[in-house]
């Protein structure tokens, strides 16, 4: 069968109606930036591009070389790309307007540019996590107010994972796509359309190490999870924890499981680890396309109505009957359901 391009199966995506053709265009432009942070991320030692910054980010955390390099190609990419209002990353405080005499759009652009940045210098996968949200009518200034959408307004999220191979995962809210990148040509190349993620799974992506500072509730689901064949689950089940968020959620894309990052005692004041503009929020758009589910451990994370632009949320995601169960302890333990 002829390869389908990104490009040629953006071009079917406006003919059936479910992008425009400046969405259309904005996502050209994030996956050739995208192309970018892979070059520069696959050059590992050699390009003078690892270790740290001597920054810290907006969260407070020590920047590496290549978050911040992450984020000014996106930037930069998207600056005259003529199809945004503004720009918002994890790496900055507030929002990036689009210079003066750049052509503006419609659409807002938030993103994670290097997520799992900690393990760049081991060389273990990152990946670029990205969220497009419809900037309100009239405005021409936004302000971090006006990217504060539930994740059910999202016209598209993505990812793209820098592992041994390049892959771009995509949703526009008509089914999740995989493109793989072939880096002879420099296409990303439909690999996978209308993926669907098995309901069941006997795997299971967590920070073993938080365990003792877990809420009730999460010891009680893991614990059954540990206790395999010979407790009320019946069935053993795998662990994985990659501790890149884009690793651990493409795993699930492609073969199942449930990813989760709960609240525990030493960032409750947070609120989660993850932060939900970012990350949940497209993440759960992803999978929920996918026939996945991805909720708090309470209820459904792209039904959040967002209080902060660097917002952090507990994330329960992967195979829907597992997340489905989770959540229902914590319901349950918090007398929401009997
Ligand atoms: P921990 C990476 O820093 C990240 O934001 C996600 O990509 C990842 O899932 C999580 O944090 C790892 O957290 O506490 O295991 O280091």
């Amino acid at each position: 069968m002829k390869p389908v391009s990104l490009i040629q199966f953006l071009i079917e995506e406006r003919r059936a109606g479910h992008i425009n053709a400046e969405l259309s265009l904005l996502i050209e432009v994030v996956a050739r930036a995208c192309k970018r942070i892979g070059v520069a991320t696959g050059k590992g030692a050699l390009g003078g591009v690892l270790g740290m910054a001597g920054t810290d980010n907006v969260q407070g955390e020590a920047q590496k070389k290549l978050d911040v390099i992450s984020n000014e190609i996106l930037l930069e990419a998207n600056a005259w790309g003529g199809h945004l209002a503004a720009c918002a990353s994890e790496e900055m405080e507030d929002p990036q307007q689009i210079p003066d005499g750049y052509p503006k759009g419609q659409h807002l652009l938030l993103f994670d540019p290097l997520d799992g940045s900690s393990n760049i210098d081991v060389n273990v996968s990152v990946g670029t996590i990205f969220s497009v949200l419809r900037c309100p009518d009239g405005v021409t200034e936004p302000k971090a107010e006006h990217f504060l959408q539930p994740g059910t307004t999202q016209l598209a999220a993505g990812y793209v994972v820098y592992g041994p191979a390049t892959v771009l995962v995509l949703t526009f809210g008509h089914g999740t796509h995989e493109f793989t990148l072939d880096r002879e040509v420099g296409s990303f190349i439909l690999s996978r359309r209308g993926i669907r993620i098995p309901e069941q799974t006997a795997e299971f992506a967590i920070n073993m190490s938080n365990q003792r500072h877990w809420q009730a509730p999460m010891q009680r689901y893991v614990g059954e999870l540990l206790a395999g064949r010979t407790g009320p689950r019946g069935k053993d089940f795998n662990m994985r924890w990659v501790a890149s968020m884009v690793a651990d959620v493409h795993r699930i894309v492609t073969r199942g499981g449930v990813f989760y990052y709960p609240l525990d005692a030493k960032i409750l004041d947070k609120g989660g680890k993850l932060r939900l503009m970012y990350e949940a929020n497209p993440m759960a758009f992803i999978i929920e396309q996918a026939g996945g589910a991805a909720t708090t451990g309470r209820e459904r994370i792209m039904e959040l109505q967002p209080t902060g632009l660097h917002q952090r949320v507990p994330v329960f995601l992967g195979s829907k009957q597992e997340v489905e169960l989770a959540t229902h302890y914590h319901r349950e333990a918090d007398g929401a359901v009997s």
